[in-house]
């Protein structure tokens, strides 16, 4: 295997540390994804990338901005991809998933906040996030207040997500996208003509569709993937390089379809096929998965941004001007049903369908602590479930795995509520 402490070394990584950090998630990959029996083959691509993306996807980016293209810091799914890949920007998702590094923000950040924030910056002031030197931009977004804070603390660029939906949200929300597109212009010194647009579009709409495509598989009666699997899946596919990503997508979507076709399962046995609903799970957490998994559930869909979120909706591809494709644009990232906007209705709307389409026998809503929009709607789901005689449960937890016995308690008596039909 390469060495890349050399690399790592000369953009201000600690080495020691970053090893520390390494391991404690190989550790948990090795104790979650790999005590499955009955993976498919092609997972191992993911779990490739899953290793890769500290190492080989650093020297890559480096690579991209030694030739003189540039990359942005992202930390939210309303970035426009699309537009960065236009100019030729490589967008960076900075979410912090590893437990490892949450208590590093207590320098900088209070503890009272989300443990995907705690992770992210802890990331940074341990001086293991070898993408520190490796980005010409942060771009935050007005998404949840720690958020907000946070990017003015730091002083990232903030685009500004409305808070509502009206015809005024829209306009506003439709000039930040213009804004973006000309910040990445002047950043990249790239004109973003029509083609180049449509290449974004394009090339985001095929990443969404390859998405789209694996997650059909969960729909059937013996999913041939896990949710536990699914998730790396949706992790990598806001880390990973996008054509790369796009063809081990594709790799796996042909494996699922021969394993549907003889029927081979992820699971061993029969399970209650569950939702996970709420707050993102970033690239090295997979706590809840793991544990609803272990406990016999079949995880068949997963309502958040690092599921059906990310890729349920395309950008229209119809043959527009520069200007309708950033309204394209824009109405694409508006249906995003994030809990940061008042009222969310259409989240319970897009609930539904998933509840319905995927054959869901139950809910669990992973409310990171702390992410008061999350766990506040998942008591008007939760009651508007009920009436619909669809159980859920709310868990709230973090990244550590303090609470790992007390939460395997709940979810084995949310199965035998779903098994006695209450
Ligand atoms: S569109 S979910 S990626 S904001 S978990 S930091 S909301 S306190 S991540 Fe998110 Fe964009 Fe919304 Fe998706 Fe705040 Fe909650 Fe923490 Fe969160």
């Amino acid at each position: 295997m390469a060495d890349y402490s050399k690399m790592l070394t000369e953009l201000g990584v600690n080495v020691g540390l970053h090893d520390e950090l390494q391991k404690s998630l190989s550790r948990l990959h090795e104790k979650t994804h790999f005590s499955q029996k009955n993976r498919p083959e092609t997972i191992r691509l993911f779990d490739e990338a899953f290793h890769k993306s500290h190492s080989s996807r650093v020297a890559e980016i480096k690579d991209h901005r030694e030739k003189g293209g540039k990359s942005i810091g992202t930390f939210c799914i309303y970035v426009p991809e699309e537009i960065a890949y236009a100019a030729d920007v490589i967008p960076i998702p900075l979410c912090g998933g590893s437990g490892w590094a949450v208590s590093y923000s207590d320098k900088v950040l209070p503890r009272d906040i989300c443990p995907l924030i705690r992770s992210t910056f802890g990331m940074a002031v341990s001086g293991t996030c070898p993408f520190k030197k490796l980005k010409d931009l942060d771009v935050g977004e007005t998404t949840c207040d720690a958020k907000k804070k946070a990017w003015d603390l730091f002083g990232f660029k903030v685009m500004e997500v409305p808070q509502k939906k009206n015809p005024l949200d829209r306009a506003l929300w439709l000039g930040e996208v213009r804004e973006f597109l000309q910040t990445m212009e002047t950043l990249s010194g790239i004109r973003i003509t029509e083609e180049r647009l449509r290449g974004g579009i394009s090339l985001m709409n095929q990443k969404r569709r390859a998405l789209q495509r694996i997650n059909a598989f969960r729909m059937l009666p013996n999913p041939p993937l896990s949710g536990l699997d699914a998730l790396l899946v949706s992790q990598l596919a806001l880390s990973q390089g996008i054509h790369e990503f796009i063809r081990n997508a594709e790799a796996l979507s042909e494996e699922l379809e021969r394993r549907a076709e003889s029927g081979i399962s992820a699971y061993k046995a029969e399970g209650k096929r569950i939702l996970i609903a709420g707050s993102p799970s970033p690239l090295g957490y997979a706590k809840l998965h793991h544990i609803v998994e272990s406990a016999g559930f079949h995880i068949v869909a997963d309502e958040s941004c690092t599921g059906t979120r990310y890729f349920r909706d395309l950008v229209e591809e119809e043959d527009g001007d520069l200007d309708g494709m950033i309204l394209a644009l824009a109405d694409r990232y508006m249906k995003i049903d994030c809990s940061c906007f008042s009222p969310n209705t259409e989240r319970l709307e897009n609930l539904l369908t998933l509840i319905h389409d995927f054959n869901v026998h139950g809910v669990i809503h992973h409310i990171l602590q702390y992410c008061h929009g999350y766990n506040i709607e998942a008591r008007f789901l939760e009651k508007e479930l009920k009436k619909r005689g669809i159980p859920s449960l709310i868990v709230e937890t973090d990244y550590s795995e303090e609470d790992t016995g007390q939460i395997k308690t709940r979810v084995e008596a949310f199965g035998e509520m779903l098994a006695e039909g209450k």
